[in-house]
């Protein structure tokens, strides 16, 4: 399956680092995208992300997998109750695809329904798989590039792990 992550608060590549590293407990075969300085979208008025995306192998399913990447995200400070939607956060981990599977559950969305719009998702996930199709909407991933142009995405470090 496919992840997003992204941080803009705190030390942001520590954090991602790190979050890694603990992906990695659960994740086989974890191989990493590079690291992207990307302007905040939706809320303007926030510090530049840091965003990549990861890619691996698990036998727990959707629901399992997201009680694993929230607990993560807690243990790096996030916390859920007192964040502005869409707003700064110190790790966001998304799970953007889970194989061939589709899935919409009040919770959890899976193909993840923005990633088609989001450079700091489509860049880093054409780096992993440029060849990778959209599940349900049959198109290459790099069909949707072309519509996101403007949006500012820096590449900014090799693969943390
Ligand atoms: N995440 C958000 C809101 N806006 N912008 C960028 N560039 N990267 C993100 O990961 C991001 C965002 C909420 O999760
Ligand atoms: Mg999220
Ligand atoms: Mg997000």
């Amino acid at each position: 399956m496919y992840l997003g992550l992204g941080s803009n608060k705190g030390d942001c590549e520590a954090t991602l680092h790190s979050a890694l590293l603990e992906l990695q407990v659960t994740l086989s075969g974890l191989r990493a995208s590079s690291v992207y300085r990307t302007s905040p979208r939706y809320l303007v008025d926030q510090p530049d992300f840091y965003n990549l995306v990861v890619v691996g192998f698990t036998d727990l399913q959707p629901r399992a997998l997201l009680a694993v990447t929230q607990s993560i995200e807690a243990r790096f400070g996030r916390d859920r109750t007192r964040e502005q939607s869409k707003g700064p956060r110190t790790l966001d981990i998304d799970i953007l695809l889970y194989g061939e599977t589709s899935l919409e559950l009040p919770e959890l969305v899976i193909p993840h329904p923005g990633m088609t719009e989001r450079a700091f998702v489509l860049v880093p996930l054409l780096e992993l798989a440029p060849d990778l199709q959209h599940p349900l909407l049959g198109r290459p991933f790099a069909a949707f590039l072309e519509s996101t142009s403007g949006q500012g995405i820096y590449l900014h470090a090799g693969p943390p792990v």
